[in-house]
């Protein structure tokens, strides 16, 4: 038992310090090996990596926009990975024309459409477009109804992810009743409404299966 000790003792610590080893020629095969290790270990650098790349996955969230109005539609939601978020919206009841289309701070329906709270606003920015530096993530302009009082759109952002800090999962689309001027109109709302009017219809983003 004691003689174990000592071998395993007297081999390692060597190892761990290369002077001592240095002084022992019978230990100096043993300092090849430590040196061929990072050649091995950067070999598996791509083995850890791979599960990074399964973690990561498509994420689909769908939101059901209904109001007092007979204003209706369904919003869904696809983020790959970290990428920008794909929003395809259709809308019926509208009249026809441009509506202001945001997403709102919170998924709280409790009294209407009022309750989503204003303009989901994570980086304390002014009202503005979807195109514009300074803007709120959930600005996403306005959507144009056709003759029929039907507006159909694909938007791609990428400050509406589906994970992460700014998740806008448990958040709210609101669509308004008329267009919202993105902040240049010169109203005193439009640089926090961007002053498009009455809530007609509201939905919260819930997670949904990918098909
Ligand atoms: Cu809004
Ligand atoms: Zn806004």
């Amino acid at each position: 038992m004691a003689a174990q000790t000592l071998l395993f003792s007297a081999s390692s610590s060597p190892a761990l310090l290369p002077p001592a080893s240095s002084a022992r020629p019978f230990h100096s095969p043993l300092l090849g090996r430590p040196l061929r290790l990072p050649v091995s270990s950067s070999k598996f650098t791509p083995a850890t990596a791979r599960p990074l790349v399964v973690v990561a996955a498509t994420k689909k969230a769908v939101a059901v926009l209904k109001g007092t109005s007979n204003v209706e539609g369904v919003v869904t939601l696809l983020q790959e990975d970290d990428g920008p978020t794909t929003v395809n919206v259709r809308i019926a009841g509208l009249t026809p024309g441009p509506h202001g289309f945001h997403l709102h701070e919170y998924g709280d329906t409790t009294n209407g459409c009022i309750s989503t709270g204003a303009h989901f606003n994570p980086n304390k920015m002014t009202h503005g477009a979807p195109e514009d530096e300074i803007r709120h993530a959930g600005d996403l302009g306005n959507i144009v109804a056709n003759s029929e009082g039907v507006a159909e759109a694909t938007i791609v952002d990428s400050q509406i992810p589906l994970s992460g800090p700014n998740s806008v999962v448990g958040r709210a689309f609101v669509v308004h009743e008329v267009e919202d001027d993105l902040g240049k109109g010169g109203h005193e709302l439009s640089l926090t409404t961007g002053n498009a009017g009455g809530r007609l219809a509201c939905g919260v983003v819930g997670l949904t299966p990918l098909e």
